[in-house]
C-alpha cells in the first residue's frame, strides 16, 4: 500500500485513490503545512508524468493559442511566490453527517486544510500572451486522471472566472514549500487558487481552455455545488470562493486534561479577498468569549494560526470558537442550519469537549 511519503499519523479516508487529512495536533502551531503533513485529496489515480513530457495546452476563445513545456514555461515568465491555504470544500463534513446522513462522500474532520508556499508563473502573465477575445469569461482546467466516481467516468476539470484567472494571485505552481511539486499534489505542474475551494486547484493541468462559460466538467457542473435540503446536489450552484472558517486543533475532543490553564489553538481563514479580523473563544457556549492571539498573517491568502490560554476547572467543559472576517461576516452557530446534500462548506463554530481532571 503506498504511504505517498506522509506522517503515518495520517486519517486515511481511503487508500486507492489515496485520500488522507491530517490530525489537528499536527496542523497546530506551524502556519506552513510540510509536504509530508498536507492533507491529500483524490478523485482518480495519481498521474506519473515525466516533467520533460509534460505540456499545458491552452485553447479555445484565444487569440494566439499556445502549448507550453515546464521548461518553457520557467524560461518564459516571471517567477511568482504566493503563500496560500488550500481547503476542501468537504473540510470539516463530519459535523453536517452529524446532523443527516451524506452518503457516498468522505466523512472529513477538521484537516482537510493545509498552506503553503507555492512557486511558479502567474496564470495572468501566461494568459496574456495567449490573449483572451472579448467573449472569454471563464477559464477552465483539465487533468489527465480519470475520476471513476464521476458518472459516467471523467477527467478531473473544473473553470474559475476570468476575472479571477488574470487577477495575478492564481499560478502555475511546480513548486511547494520550495520542493520540486510531488506527483501526489499535482508534479510536475498544477493550478493553485488562492481563496477559492480546492476542487479549483486543478493537478497535473495539461489543458487550460478560455471558454464563454464554466465548464461543463463533472466536478463543476454536478459536483461541488452547493444545493438545498431534499435536492439533487447538481441542481445546486457551483462553489468557488471559500467562506470564513475555523477550527480548534489542540485540544482534541475528548481530551482529558489537567484542570486549570488549558491552551487551546487554531486555524482561521478568511477566503477570498477576507483576512481574518479576530477569533473568539468560549468554554460557556457562546455565553462569554475571550479574543485570542492571532499569529502575523504571511500574505492575503493564508490562514491565520490562532492561540489562548482558557483557566477551565474541574469537570466537564465544552470549548467553541468563532471567527469574524474583515468584512464583519461570523462563522454560523450551529452545522444544522448549513445542511446540504453534498455536504459542503461547512464553516459553523467548532466544539470541542475536554474532561478537566
Ligand atoms: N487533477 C485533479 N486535481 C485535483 C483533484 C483531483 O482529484 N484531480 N482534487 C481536487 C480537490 S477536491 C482538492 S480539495 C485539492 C486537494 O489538493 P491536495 O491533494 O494537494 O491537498 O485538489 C484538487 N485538484
Ligand atoms: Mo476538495
Amino acid at each position: 500500500m503506498e504511504s505517498w511519503a506522509k506522517r503515518d499519523d495520517m486519517i486515511v479516508h481511503e487508500t486507492e485513490p489515496y485520500n488522507a487529512e491530517t490530525p489537528g495536533p499536527a496542523l497546530a502551531g506551524r502556519t506552513l503545512t510540510p509536504v509530508e503533513t498536507f492533507y491529500a485529496r483524490n478523485h482518480g489515480p495519481i498521474p506519473d508524468i515525466d516533467p520533460g513530457d509534460w505540456r499545458v495546452e491552452l485553447a479555445g476563445l484565444l487569440d494566439r493559442p499556445l502549448t507550453l513545456s515546464l521548461a518553457q514555461l520557467r524560461a518564459g515568465f516571471a517567477h511568482r511566490e504566493v503563500i496560500a491555504t488550500v481547503q476542501c470544500a468537504g473540510n470539516r463534513r463530519a459535523g453536517l453527517l452529524a446532523v443527516r446522513p451524506i452518503p457516498g462522500e468522505t466523512p472529513w474532520g477538521a484537516g482537510a486544510i493545509s498552506t503553503a508556499r507555492w512557486t511558479g508563473v502567474s496564470l495572468a502573465d501566461v494568459l496574456a500572451e495567449a490573449g483572451p477575445r472579448h467573449d472569454a469569461a471563464h477559464v477552465e482546467f483539465t487533468a489527465p486522471d480519470v475520476a471513476a466516481d464521476a458518472c459516467p467516468p471523467e477527467p478531473f476539470g473544473g473553470s474559475i472566472p476570468l476575472a479571477k484567472a488574470v487577477a495575478g494571485e492564481v499560478i502555475l505552481a511546480w513548486a511547494m514549500n520550495d520542493r520540486p511539486l510531488p506527483p501526489l499534489h499535482g508534479g510536475p505542474v498544477r493550478v493553485v487558487v488562492p481563496g477559492y475551494i480546492g476542487a479549483r486547484s486543478v493537478k497535473w493541468v495539461t489543458r487550460i481552455t478560455v471558454r464563454d462559460r464554466p465548464s461543463g466538467n463533472y466536478f463543476q457542473a454536478v459536483r461541488y455545488r452547493l444545493a438545498p435540503a431534499g435536492a439533487d446536489p447538481g441542481e445546486g450552484f457551483p462553489l468557488g470562493p471559500v467562506a470564513i472558517n475555523a477550527d480548534i486543533l489542540t485540544p482534541v475532543d475528548g481530551a482529558v486534561l489537567a484542570a486549570g490553564p488549558v491552551s487551546v489553538s487554531g486555524y482561521a481563514f478568511g477566503g477570498e479577498h477576507r483576512g481574518v479580523a479576530r477569533v473568539d473563544v468560549s468554554a460557556d457556549e457562546g455565553r462569554t468569549w475571550r479574543q485570542a492571539d492571532l499569529d502575523p498573517t504571511p500574505g492575503p491568502w493564508s490562514w491565520r494560526l490562532w492561540r489562548i490560554v482558557l483557566d477551565l476547572p474541574a469537570g466537564a467543559a465544552t470549548v467553541t470558537a468563532r471567527a469574524w472576517d474583515t468584512a464583519a461576516c461570523c462563522q454560523p452557530e450551529y452545522a444544522a442550519s448549513l445542511w446540504n446534500p453534498g455536504g459542503y462548506a461547512n464553516n459553523a463554530w467548532p466544539r470541542v469537549r475536554v474532561d478537566l481532571r
